[in-house]
């Protein structure tokens, strides 16, 4: 189900894609939830259109066909074992036979679904040399980016937009004052650390959703298919404002990204994270 609102927000964005970025030949996409919606949001990114395909390909058949034939059992049982239609039930305990086989038949499809599984496993894990190194500090409830030296250097906090501070365009719950800006086609790789607690940095569009833990680093990647803007929210119950640390990252043609680098640069210059980490977003 597609709204009017988030059409109008789409349209927007494709209109804002093609004035900013000269030669931009693929329309933008829009990585967020609708009301009503059922599924996954757009894919972006390689790993997630494999998880997809592993969702709808090995994964729906798989349960349904499991699930009809444990109801055909169930009606059949129902239909021929009633105590009008078999008044004598039969003392039989064993099968060998039955037994064995309903053992390795579940076996063979865990192993059918297995080897895909680890494939895409190793896909997320195995993380591609990569054209730039994103550092993602997770804090109760904010995020904090950290970009290259290569880029600048410079980091900064990402809170909340209030919805006293929504504009057209925004998207309650999810837009943010700082939004992550990458460039389109390349491989980042995203480290993920904690202040606090463990909090969880996830993109449903990318396929990426790494837990960010204290005192460790863990390691995610993407390279996004196409230019547009994609959301994400904290995964891991962390505390009271848990569900008010969005994520949202904008993905630019190469050369709107290095227009985007010089003002953040200025913009960002000896930003310090640390000043506003302990501020909560207070709610009633
Ligand atoms: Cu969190």
């Amino acid at each position: 189900m597609r709204g009017g609102r988030s059409f109008a927000i789409r349209a927007g964005l494709v209109a804002f894609a093609a004035s900013a970025i000269p030669g931009a030949a693929r329309a933008a996409l829009l990585g967020a939830p609708e009301p009503g919606q059922i599924g996954f949001l757009p894919a972006n990114s390689i790993v997630q259109t494999n998880i997809e395909w592993f969702h709808n390909a090995i994964l729906l058949p798989i349960t349904i066909a499991i699930s009809l034939f444990v109801l055909a059992l169930l009606a059949y049982v129902v239909y021929r074992f009633n105590e009008r239609a078999n008044p004598v039930a039969s003392r039989t305990a064993h099968n060998g036979p039955l037994e064995i086989a309903w053992t390795v038949l579940p076996a063979l499809v865990l192993v059918v679904i297995a080897v895909p599984s680890f494939r895409l496993l190793a896909q997320q894990l195995i993380i591609p040399a990569p054209d730039m190194t994103l550092k993602v500090t997770a804090s109760q409830w904010h995020w904090n980016y950290g970009y290259p030296k290569s880029d600048g250097g410079f980091s900064f906090d990402s809170l909340i937009k209030e919805d006293k501070d929504l504009k057209p365009g925004d998207i309650r719950l999810l837009t943010v004052d700082n939004a992550i800006y990458v460039p389109v086609g390349k491989i980042i790789e995203v480290d993920v650390t904690s202040q606090d607690v463990i909090h969880s940095f996830s993109i449903p569009s990318f396929g990426v959703k790494i837990d960010a833990i204290p005192g460790r680093l863990n390691k995610a990647w993407f390279k996004a298919d196409q230019e547009g803007v994609f959301y994400g929210q904290c995964s891991n119950i962390c505390g009271i404002d848990h569900a008010f640390m969005p994520i949202e990252i904008h993905v630019l043609s190469q050369d709107a990204y290095q227009t985007w680098l010089e003002g953040a640069k200025k913009q960002f210059a000896g930003a310090d994270g640390v000043e506003i980490a302990q501020t909560a977003v207070v709610r009633p």
